[in-house]
């Protein structure tokens, strides 16, 4: 019997350790104001304009709400933005104290527009460029209409709530005076009907004392042109969200440590981007809920989740109109802050995103080669072996990273000397070799007074406070743990100044950093992370900033990067948490992913919400962190990460070691393959990164950004694009001998795009589904006719290493036989891009002839990079040859070589890529 009890035992805690423990974590019901707001049901909204209260301002008004139903009074300001863009704010008129407001999120002002504004009786009309906002007075809600179309209202399903700060009934009576101002406060009677979790909460063992009191804010948001909406990373989840409403509980955006967790789940998970976007075929729009604090978003009428019996109700019933989708954002404090962005172009929309929260910065060349982690590298040997073998197999690789054993007791700036005797001399080696390494530093700092972190923060008060004005004390890795309040200026500075080699010495100028655990993950806290009521600089809980505190510990490690290189090098951060705005500082990974079939397929929904969400420099780790890949899920894993913006392999301390050659000799080659296309690639990678810093486009994108007209696309989890050129459909299917590859359609019905399958050329013209056989090599991609792609053919250790080599051009024709594209070159390190020390080239083919000129006259860069061939793809004539012409407008002879029938190849142009304008012309 009690054998058997073992077993069973055993086999419990085995499926344990395979899936999230929810009981972790809330649901919104366990969440006493997600439960409070996502039950409001108002057959008419109580809130009401004040028209009398109407000012007008040359780019903004402002006027009074009021809630019907107890009297409180609200300030509306809505203002126009440049770009097809609207932010409006409602706040309490006179809180009693001041609510949080998001700061750091915006990359700087928006750029306002002025406005023009009518009203008629209770209603205001506010217009702005071709745009206008509807104010309805009573009941309250706000219509946006692009260009005379409807596009977003806000309040139209009465959804709308603002719990005003109040105080609790038992609580000792205010001081004489202050009431003053507060003539609005609510009928105290009210409290005693009042849910519980309302002034207090409880969770598991975790008592929230919610000093504030209630103090949610909600608001719901109708895409009337929408068949689905996306956005709000990060969940494991499918890109087109899911009707929650009456399903379950809604998506949660509250930055947390969530271990093992689960696929095809809304749970929070690291990090909170609150953007969702509406998409259909007359347009798309979104809207950006500027909030910090944890925040739940309900989902209604999505067409991915149409029910069947009901659209054959209704369509019985002679409506088959589907109510249009929405998206009912809950959050817990704050203010209502909302951009109101009316695309009108999902790619519009995405710009009008980044024009408010900033694009990504251009990364190092190193930063998109391929990175090779796993917790952890034992010591500086291994590191070095380990670096050494890649050049054994002849695969690529740019960066070594060290996981948290490097540290000495996990104090972050600090070394293990036993294992890492001389930190400096490894750095410089692997640098001698063309590589990097980047490292580990976690914001939990151990509380050990020998350790100069600690004690500086103690004394000077850096860390942050629990409720009673301590410094709040965690356990994490080191232990017993507390946290910089990375929210103070000053604090930031000091953390800043830490990466400075002047103190610490055993790191290099350029060694890139991880931010990890940064949500902040906090073992015994609740829901794995930091009490609510906690303390942070300006007053402010917890509560308020919750979803910010990674990325402000990256405004903090970005200083310090830039500083320790003082200001030459751009500094390349990972980090696990983000909310808005983090892709001026970091790049982004996916966190602890599991070894399954199912994470490898949830990598791409995942980092497409989150490039439409601003981060486009995101990637997950390779192989899967919990568990063993199989061979083939691993080089599978690779042929697929190879065209993810961020490629790095990871794995988790109890894996088994993991580096390509311990793998049979024919997997080692299949990864070798897959590591050595994405250098092949990595002139292409470099001019995306490039274009997103200049336009905000995303570099890794949904099909609907390029087929916004095809239904069939909306849906679609397992192809994604390459900026407007490269057609990606990985292979994530154990043991596929063939996959169906999608080929949309540009105007929603038969019109088809050329493609040519970028190994053999192969040319498909077609609207829909293809079986295209697989072998254990193929990656299914497709290079979109009418482009014009830049890759180098030798591959070499790293990517640092191949600055200088020579470019091959892939011109691939549309059906008018005519191609454009760029190329971005620099010193692939420095800022100096920023001062001009550029080449940003276009390219063109048509009528037999491709061209080359500068797009910036004015930039100008000394490189070795020349044009080694190009390749043309999709003429029906093989020319008998070519003539290159330089800018002096002298001819040259070049040789046709490698003809078939759809590809041949221009040999040896030899031209510098410093001629600002030079042609080919093909000769008959
Ligand atoms: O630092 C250890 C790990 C790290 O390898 C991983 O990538 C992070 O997501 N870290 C989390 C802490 C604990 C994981 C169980």
């Amino acid at each position: 019997m009690r054998r058997y009890t073992l077993i069973f035992l055993l086999v419990i805690s085995v499926i344990n350790i395979l899936a999230v423990d929810k009981n972790n974590f809330k649901t919104c019901e366990q969440a006493s104001f997600c439960k409070r707001s996502r039950n409001v049901q108002h057959e008419k909204s109580p809130f009401e304009v004040n028209i009398d209260t109407l000012i007008v301002s040359p780019n903004h008004i402002n006027v009074d709400l009021s809630n019907k139903h107890n009297g409180q009074i609200f300030v509306l300001k809505l203002e126009g933005i440049k770009g097809n863009t609207f932010h409006f704010e409602i706040d309490e008129k006179s809180p009693l104290k001041p609510r949080y407001r998001v700061v750091d999120a915006l990359k700087g002002e928006p750029k306002y527009e002025a406005i023009k504004v009518t009203s008629t009786g209770t209603d205001i009309t506010v217009k702005c460029g071709e745009n206008k906002a509807i104010i309805y007075g009573a009941p309250f809600k706000i219509e946006f209409y692009q260009n005379d179309v409807l596009t977003i209202s806000a309040n139209s399903k009465a959804k709308m709530h603002f719990e005003h700060l109040r105080r609790r009934q038992d609580s000792p009576p205010p001081p004489e005076n202050e009431n003053e101002h507060n003539e609005n406060e609510a009928p105290v009677q009210d409290q005693n009907h009042e849910e519980p979790g309302t002034w207090e909460e409880n969770f598991k063992s975790h008592h929230d004392v919610k000093p504030n009191g209630p103090s949610a804010v909600a608001l719901d948001f109708t895409y009337h042109q929408a068949n689905i909406l996306f956005g709000i990373p990060e969940h494991a989840d499918s890109f087109a969200l899911k009707t929650t409403v009456g399903n379950g509980d809604p998506y949660r955006l509250y930055n947390l440590d969530v271990f093992e967790y689960e696929l095809n789940s809304r749970m929070a998970l690291y990090g909170s981007v609150p953007v969702v976007y509406g998409h259909g075929q007359k347009s798309a729009s979104g809207i950006y809920w500027q909030n910090a604090a944890e925040t739940w978003v309900d989902i209604a009428g999505t067409a991915s989740e149409q029910n069947v019996m009901e659209s054959i109700v209704s369509f019985v019933a002679g409506s088959r109109q589907q109510d249009a989708p929405s998206a009912h954002f809950i959050s817990e404090s704050g203010i209502i802050d909302v951009f109101v962005m009316l695309g009108p172009s999902p790619n519009d929309a995405f710009k009008q995103y980044t024009a408010l929260t900033g694009s990504g910065n251009l990364p190092q060349m190193f930063a998109i080669g391929y990175h090779q982690c796993r917790w952890n590298y034992n010591d500086q040997q291994d590191v070095m072996q380990v670096a050494h073998k890649f050049d054994e197999h002849d695969i690529p690789m740019d960066t070594m990273w060290l996981d948290i054993e490097y540290t000495d007791s996990k104090k972050y700036f600090t070394w293990d000397h036993q294992k890492f005797p001389n930190a400096v001399e490894m750095m410089k080696n692997l640098t001698d070799m063309g590589r990097h390494l980047t490292f580990i530093i976690d914001p939990h700092i151990k509380r050990d007074s020998g350790y100069f972190f600690h004690n500086d923060c103690t004394d000077r008060g850096y860390y942050i406070k629990n409720k009673d004005g301590k410094d709040y004390e965690g356990w994490c890795w080191p232990g017993s743990a507390s946290y910089p309040d990375f929210f103070d200026p000053e604090i930031r500075k000091y953390y800043a100044d830490q990466y400075l080699l002047e103190n610490f010495k055993e790191n290099a100028r350029d060694t890139g950093i991880w931010n990890d655990m940064n949500e902040p993950s906090v073992f015994n806290g609740p829901e794995i992370t930091m009490p609510k009521d906690n303390l942070h600089y300006g007053g402010w809980e917890h509560r308020d900033v919750h979803n910010l505190y990674g990325q402000m510990q990256l405004v903090g490690t970005f200083d310090g990067l830039l500083r320790r290189a003082q200001n030459e090098l751009r500094p390349f951060i990972l980090t696990r948490a983000h909310f808005s705005g983090t892709q001026r500082y970091a790049a982004v990974w996916t966190g602890d992913n599991a070894a399954e079939w199912g994470h490898l397929e949830a990598s791409i929904p995942m980092c497409l919400s989150l490039s439409v969400a601003g981060i486009s420099f995101c990637g997950a780790d390779i192989g899967g962190f919990f568990g063993n890949p199989e061979s083939e899920l691993l080089y599978r894993w690779y042929q697929t990460g190879a065209f993810i913006p961020f490629f790095r392999a990871h794995a988790h301390i109890d894996t088994k070691r993991r580096e390509p050659w311990l793998y049979p000799e024919d997997v080692k080659l299949i990864i070798r393959d897959a590591i050595r296309k994405r250098y092949s690639f990595l002139p292409l990678w470099y001019t995306m990164f490039y274009e997103h810093e200049r336009s905000g486009l995303p570099i890794m994108r949904p099909l609907l950004s390029q087929y916004p007209l095809d239904k069939n696309v909306y849906n679609i989890d397992n192809q994604f694009m390459l900026s407007d050129k490269l057609l990606i459909r990985p292979v994530m299917q154990k043991g596929a001998s063939k996959v169906d590859v999608y080929f949309p359609s540009r105007n929603g019905d038969k019109q088809a795009d050329i493609w040519y399958d970028i190994d053999d050329y192969r040319k498909i013209e077609r609207v829909g589904v293809e079986s295209v056989p697989v072998n254990t090599y193929k990656v299914p991609v497709y290079q979109r006719g009418g482009t014009i792609i830049p890759r180098k053919m030798r591959i070499r250790r790293s990517a640092v290493l191949m600055e200088n080599d020579p470019i091959t051009l892939i011109v691939a024709v549309d059906s008018d036989k005519r191609a454009k594209g760029t190329l971005y070159l620099d010193d692939e390190k420095s800022f100096a891009y920023r001062q001009g020390k550029y080449l940003y080239i276009e390219f063109e083919f048509k009528d037999g002839v491709l061209s080359s000129q500068l797009i910036d006259e004015t930039a100008s860069y000394t490189t070795k990079v020349w044009l080694e061939r190009v390749i043309i793809v999709g003429l029906d004539k093989v020319p008998s040859s070519a003539t290159l012409r330089a800018s002096n407008n002298q001819a040259t002879q070049v040789e046709i070589i490698d003809a078939t029938k759809t590809a041949f190849t221009i040999r040896k142009p030899g031209i510098s890529f410093m001629e600002p304008t030079w042609s080919i012309t093909l000769n008959n």
